[in-house]
């Protein structure tokens, strides 16, 4: 017999709510106002997985879950922080003496992040000499979730520090509007604070991950998706207008573990930039042609396309390995999967731009795109695990159009682009097979896009 379950639905944030609420925890924790309250945007990567660090595009669009800090300004050097999500958890460092390696558990991505502004931030970034602040720390994006929480955390303290120290910093008006204004001529500002944002992450938490995340938490645009060129972190927004098409994303927290500060990430990506060095290239996507849309090829025509290039760079690239360093020791699957995902965006994005002309089957290749990203990275790149096998077969054998994991794998998320009368009967069906299987409820997070890092108060 069927065992039936109430799929268990997240809500939409509330932001002005949220900004409230974390506005009253700061007082109820120090008795005052905070000087502001900023926050930033976890991520949904619809596809391009584990090749931000190789120059690939990505497409990620930001997320309605944000991070959000309440701060105030103290001028003797302290970072003092207190999250509501770890109760009784208060921390504190003189931000001169922070190190990496010096830190444990969440608040090394705060602390990273003053040290980061500090090391490579230039005079309108490093934080001037006794700044010091007070945070409160409010987070609905899902932890561990491959959604970026971490950047949003990160993020979301960049501005909120940046911001705060513009009284003591020279040169900066309180009057004009703040560092963290989110216009376009803010833009390089953001790429800015987005590769300090990245330092922090890979040299003080330790985790060796790309740029992806902090990127879209900072330089996305309101409603859109993005497309970054992680060769020089141009990025083109992309309208992905589900509605119109009677679609919409579903995205599946399956309370699996998502960890990236082990080995397991690290050791692809350096087994990828093996062969970018073996390749003597830049970057690892300039081993494949620069045009990857197969603009005017029918679906059947451009996945063979795309899989006979992938095998031929494959192979051009684990020689010119093998030749340097003897037989490669980590699998050919890792680097098939790299050069695939590279072809899928792009072709992605072509499918999206012209969804107008090409009508209803861009939408179903797009679907297959998802499908055929995650095949890769379950049977390929190796980083999927039987919760998420299973949500996303699940999803397929219900009539999604693709599904896929998102993000570094391991466990997390899972998307699956669905029709929009299906989206409720999709959850069902996962919620039965989870129960009948005996796993962890999964949560079902209903999906608009966001927009970027902000100052909300
Ligand atoms: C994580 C990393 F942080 C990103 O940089 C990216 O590599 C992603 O995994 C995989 O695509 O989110």
């Amino acid at each position: 017999m069927t065992k039936f379950a109430e799929p268990i639905w997240g809500a939409l944030p509330d932001h002005k709510g949220q900004v409230e609420k974390v506005r009253q925890a700061f007082i109820d924790k120090y008795g005052e106002e905070p000087d502001g309250v900023w926050s930033a945007p976890g991520r949904l990567n619809l596809l391009g997985e584990y090749i931000d660090f190789l120059g690939g595009s990505c497409m990620p669009m930001p997320l309605p879950y944000r991070t959000y800090v309440a701060g105030k300004i103290r001028s003797d050097g302290v970072l003092r922080a207190s999250s509501l999500q770890m109760p009784g958890d208060e921390r504190t460092v003189v931000i001169g003496e922070i190190k990496p390696g010096s830190l444990k558990g969440w608040f090394t991505y705060v602390a990273g992040v003053a040290w980061s502004m500090n090391q490579e931030g230039g005079k309108d970034i490093a934080l001037p000499l006794n700044f010091g602040a007070d945070l409160v720390i409010d987070s609905r994006v899902p932890v561990g979730g491959g959604l970026s929480s971490s950047a949003a955390l990160e993020c979301s303290t960049a501005l909120a520090l940046l911001d705060l120290s513009c009284p003591l910093r020279e040169g900066c008006s309180t009057t004009e509007p703040l560092p963290s204004n989110r216009g376009p001529e803010n833009d390089e500002l953001r790429a800015r604070l987005a590769q300090v944002c990245i330092r922090a992450e890979n040299e003080v938490a330790g985790a060796h991950t790309g740029g992806l995340d902090q990127t879209t938490s900072l330089r996305s645009r309101p409603g859109k998706a993005l497309v970054i060129d992680f060769r020089d972190f141009s990025l083109q927004p992309v309208e992905a207008d589900l509605k119109s098409a009677g679609l919409a994303f579903l995205v599946i927290n399956t309370n699996t573990p998502h960890e990236l500060s082990g080995d397991a990430f690290a050791v692809r990506r350096q087994a990828s930039e093996l062969c970018t060095q073996a390749l003597e290239l830049d970057f690892l996507r300039n081993a494949l042609p620069e045009d990857l849309t197969c603009e005017g090829m029918n679906e059947r025509q451009a996945k063979l396309w795309r899989l006979n290039l992938v095998d031929e760079s494959t192979t051009l690239a684990l020689d010119a390995v093998e030749r340097q360093h003897g037989t490669p020791s980590f699998p050919r699957g890792w680097i098939r999967h790299v050069f695939h995902d590279m072809c899928l965006v792009e072709r992605a994005t072509y499918l999206l731009k012209n969804s107008q002309e090409l009508g209803a089957g861009a939408w179903t290749e797009l679907g297959h795109l998802f499908t055929e990203s995650f095949v890769s990275m379950r049977d390929e790149l190796q980083v999927s695990r039987e919760e998420i096998d299973v949500a996303v077969s699940t999803c397929i054998e219900n009539g999604a159009l693709g599904a896929r994991i998102v993000g570094g794998g391991f466990g997390g998320a899972v998307m699956a682009l669905v029709n929009r009368n299906e989206l409720k009967s999709t959850a069902q069906a996962v919620a039965n097979t989870y129960a009948k299987k005996g796993y962890s409820d999964p949560e079902f997070l209903p999906m608009v896009a966001g927009f970027a890092a902000d100052k909300d108060l």
